[in-house]
């Protein structure tokens, strides 16, 4: 089978293309580095199935970080067939010098020069024709994100994939990188004949843009309103939707699945019902929210405000031993830690890596919105729930903080960091479709993975053994907690919160579904049930424990497997374990010190 590889700088648009010709949904952001790893799909290609390779994006063929090494892997250990390297139309001039390097590689290529459309808008032109005879391959203008001049090349791409050619060796990839000034020169001259760039690009909509969202005094109250409006948004437009769904859900459980079930066996029914069901209908419900976010995040992360973002936060997260793009990690995991953790691969200097992953698994990731949710629903007043949601985003940030600065000492950094601020973009509305989906898709199959198993165990263990009346001291789940009464007694997390929290070690889309188990109810009932059982400095010290400690499994072994290294996963854990008890011992003690 043909192998194709996509080549070009972070942020030309390999991983649209990658999408537009294979159907895939790589995920896609007006971000420099998106992609730090490779994912391959299957394509037709001039009649035969040829295997499409998207890459992390690579300033230069011999570049240090992480990502670039994987680029760098992969073209010395697998044959490539062609390569399809992409070029942003509108720095033409400058990404130019990787093509020549690649073309030193001798492999059967194709330059397509993306971005077609923002070319034309600030009015730049290339003489592809000419460019094509200079460079002895075919070269043509497309928009990936619009599909213009897709056709034509891949009719040129299979054309080309034909043309044997030696396929490089680590000699050839050394000897590519020892002709710098070489190809310096030999770039000049093929932007002075075949480009024209306008002395004035004529682009102002960004520049004004910035002017506001990137001045000296606004900019960063600007940023933190612009946060504050969009969990608002969610959150107020989400919770009608949850609480439908929920009652939807409750009726299919009293109308349908009660009767069916009546004249089974009490044990059968208690598992299928207040085990299983309650716990995927009590999830289920907060899909919705879920969708929201992801949407509204796409929307962002498309836009290219998460730059802005760094440009604004990179002073002072500098202070922290930490720098822009540590922040924009930050923002990330607040979908979901694991990518965030992967991204800083984009870093080359270790220590400020090895930093930024301490500090990434206290971003409030979708998995814990979905828990607060759910507590602050059940034990605030509506017109509190988005304030102290807002003020666990804080919190978040704050243990970031808080942590990078404690520890900043043992891992001091001396990379520069420089920035690039892309253009605004505005996500097309299929791109905000495919990464909602995608995103929708991860969170029921993470959900449902291990709800499912989760609440099983956690139904065997308030239910057993058979002597035991259910959820009582005497049942298995009873012991543990008392167990750990101890260490939880003091921030006033009683038993059934407990055992919701050493489920929620393995992943947080537990938590909800055990309560719903442990209580036997779902829904309203469950939530009128929890004002029963606690209140709501309870339910604080509960809701800050679960922001800090480890987010989840999965978290944990991309901690192991980016750092390589045993001991900083565990140090990770540790910290974050001891950080979340002290905290929640701190507000829980103060707030009843306080007469709450
Ligand atoms: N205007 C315009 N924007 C595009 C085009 N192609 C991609 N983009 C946008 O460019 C940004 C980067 O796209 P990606 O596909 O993530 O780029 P990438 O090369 O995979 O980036 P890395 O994975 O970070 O290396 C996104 O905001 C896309 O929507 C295009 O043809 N025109
Ligand atoms: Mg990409």
């Amino acid at each position: 089978m043909k192998r194709i590889a996509l080549l070009g700088m972070p942020n030309t648009g390999k991983s649209t293309l990658f999408n537009r010709i294979s159907g895939a949904s790589a995920r896609v952001g007006n971000w420099p580095g998106i992609t730090v790893d490779l994912m391959s799909a299957k394509i037709l290609m001039g009649g035969h199935i040829a295997e499409l390779i998207d890459l992390p994006g690579i300033y230069d063929l011999h570049g240090f970080s992480d990502d670039e090494q994987v680029v760098r892997h992969f073209l010395a250990h697998n044959t490539v067939d062609l390569v399809i390297v992409l070029l942003n139309s509108t720095q033409i001039d400058r990404q130019l010098s990787l093509l020549l390097q690649i073309k030193k590689l001798n492999l059967p290529t194709v330059l397509t020069l993306n971005m077609a459309d923002e070319a034309k808008r600030v009015g730049i032109t290339v003489d592809t024709e000419n460019l094509e005879k200079e460079l002895q391959m075919p070269v043509i203008q497309i928009s990936a994100k619009y599909g213009d001049g897709l056709p034509k090349a891949l009719q040129a791409a299979a054309s080309v994939i034909h043309q044997h050619k030696t396929a490089p060796t680590p000699e050839t990839i050394y000897h590519a990188l020892q002709e710098d000034s070489q190809i310096e020169r030999e770039m000049e001259s093929l932007i002075q004949h075949n480009v024209q760039i306008p002395v004035m690009l004529n682009d102002n909509t960004t520049d004004k843009i910035d002017q506001v969202l990137l001045h000296k005094w606004l900019g960063l109250p600007l940023f933190f309103i612009a946060m504050y409006a969009m969990f608002d948004f969610i959150f107020t437009a989400g919770k009608p939707l949850q609480e439908g769904i929920a009652w939807l859900l409750d009726l299919v459980r009293t109308s349908t699945l009660e009767p069916l079930l009546s004249s089974s066996p009490a044990w059968l029914s208690g598992l299928l019902l207040d085990g299983i069901y309650n716990g995927l209908a009590t999830v289920a419900a907060f899909v919705p929210i879920i969708i929201l976010f992801f949407l509204v995040m796409s929307m962002i992360e498309d836009s290219g405000y998460l730059s802005r973002a760094a440009f604004l936060m990179d002073a002072l997260m500098a202070r922290m031993g930490l720098d822009g793009r540590g922040f924009v990690m930050m923002l990330m995991g607040f979908g979901c830690n694991v990518p965030a953790l992967m991204g800083t691969r984009v870093m080359r200097s270790r220590a400020m890596r090895l930093l930024t992953m301490l500090v990434i698994p206290f971003s409030l990731c979708s998995a814990r919105l979905q828990v607060f949710i759910f507590m602050i629903a059940a034990l605030f007043t509506a017109e509190h729930a988005p304030l102290v949601l807002f003020t666990l985003y804080v919190m978040s940030f704050l243990t970031m903080f808080i942590t990078a600065i404690l520890f900043q000492g043992q891992y001091q950094n001396t990379e520069p960091f420089i920035l690039e601020l892309p253009p605004y973009r505005f996500p097309t509305p299929r791109q905000i479709v495919l990464r909602g989906w995608q995103e929708v898709k991860h969170f029921l199959n993470r959900a449902s993975k291990f709800i499912v198993i989760g609440v099983v165990l956690v139904w065997l263990m308030t239910n057993f053994p058979t002597n035991a009346a259910p959820a009582s001291v005497d049942t298995y789940a009873g012991q543990i907690g008392l167990l750990f009464a101890p260490i939880l007694d003091p921030i006033g997390i009683n038993r059934e919160l407990s055992i919701a929290l050493i489920f929620g070690f393995v992943a947080k889309e537990i938590v909800v579904g055990s309560l719903a188990v442990i209580y036997g109810l779902q829904g309203d009932a469950l939530m009128a049930h929890m004002t029963t059982q606690i209140d709501w400095v309870q339910a604080m010290s509960f809701m800050l424990f679960t922001l800090i400690y480890t987010p989840c499994l999965s978290t944990i072994a991309t901690l192991r497997n980016e750092s390589k290294s045993t001991g900083f996963m565990w140090l990770s854990i540790a910290w974050s374990l001891g950080l979340a008890w002290v905290v929640s011992f701190v507000f829980y003690q103060g707030a009843r010190a306080l007469g709450f």
